[in-house]
């Protein structure tokens, strides 16, 4: 009798066919040969694996194991660089956070404070905290000049349990988008976060966006010191402020609907305005908006809290 080879038995058969079959529609159908590329390649690892797989994180790992694009994706984690520094550090044999200590000298500003925090950066804001934080913000800016206005967005006030960071927005009545930029207005705030000691390091300061860091100092009931936790302050004209705190609150997801259905609607709807489109799909001039239920009203689109714009 010949000797034949028995059967190789895939434990994870079914996987490997469907992506086969993505991958054979991506060359033949979409002509993407990377992605087939990446598709074959999924298969053949999981192809080798010896167990089971029960779930999608499983997968996940093995087929990112020997992956160039996991040592990317996390370099991106760091604050400051992009897919394409994380590239150019990778060609350059940069890959962890130990290599990246290594070079830090030649890391910009930015990626250097992103490096230093790396670890509380990852950490995200208890509710607790980003409350204190909350009130300390509204507070000095009430303490600057009583006619700021300054509203936390982000998942904070979407009701979140838990934030990544801390989306400040912030205007004041004598800024318009008819009068002169107005940057002192933002520096100021920004100059007094850093006189208290709340503002701690800067990444970027422009006329009318901040990115930097920032830490609660502990107060007397409090056991542990605060992390370093990320803060962007921008400073938005008094007519284009409901614009901005609709698009800043959230979520993209729900951002994107709203969009949809403002276009729908014959409007086009983003973070500075609301502007009616003509017939011949050009956009008129903006909407007066005074607040975020304006927005709504405009595009009939049923009010919905804060707290219920998950999608
Ligand atoms: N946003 C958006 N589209 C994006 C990114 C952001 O519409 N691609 C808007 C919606 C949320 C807001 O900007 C702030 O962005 P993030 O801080 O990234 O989101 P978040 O909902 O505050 O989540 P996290 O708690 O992680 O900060
Ligand atoms: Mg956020």
């Amino acid at each position: 009798m010949s000797k034949r080879k028995a059967p190789q038995e895939s434990l994870n058969e079914g996987i490997t066919d469907f992506l086969v079959e993505l991958a054979n529609y991506e060359k033949n159908v979409n002509r993407a040969v990377h992605k087939y590329n990446a598709y074959r390649k999924a298969a053949s690892t999981i192809s080798k694996y010896a167990h089971k797989i029960k779930t999608g994180e499983e997968a996940k790992k093995l087929i990112r194991n020997d992956d160039t694009s996991s040592s990317i994706n996390f370099l991106t984690r760091v604050t400051g660089i992009g897919p394409a520094a994380a590239r150019k550090f990778f060609d350059d044999g940069v890959k962890t956070l130990e290599d990246l200590k290594k070079i830090e000298h030649k890391l910009n500003h930015h990626q250097q404070i992103g490096l230093k925090y790396f670890e509380e950066f990852e950490k995200r804001i208890p509710r607790a905290e980003m409350e204190k934080m909350e009130t300390l913000i509204l507070g000095e800016l009430e303490k600057i000049a009583t006619d700021y206005i300054g509203t936390i967005c982000g998942s904070y006030r979407r009701g979140a349990s838990s934030s990544g960071d801390i989306d400040i927005l912030l205007t004041h009545p004598n800024y318009t988008s008819e009068t002169e930029k107005q940057p002192k207005l933002l520096h100021t705030v920004v100059q007094h976060f850093e006189s208290i000691g709340f503002v701690t390091d800067t990444l970027s300061k422009g006329d009318t966006k901040y990115m930097g860091v920032c830490q609660l100092q502990p107060s007397d009931e409090d056991e542990e010191e605060y992390l370093h936790r990320r803060i962007d302050i921008r400073l938005i004209p008094k007519d284009q402020y409901y614009c901005g705190v609709l698009y800043f609150t959230g979520s993209d997801i729900f951002n994107k609907n709203m969009r949809t259905h403002a276009l729908e609607k014959g409007f086009t709807l983003n973070e500075y305005t609301i502007r009616p489109l003509g017939v011949t799909g050009v956009a008129g001039e903006p909407l007066l908006v005074d607040s975020e239920r304006d927005v709504f009203e405009y595009i009939q689109y049923k009010y919905r809290e804060p707290k219920d714009r998950s999608e």
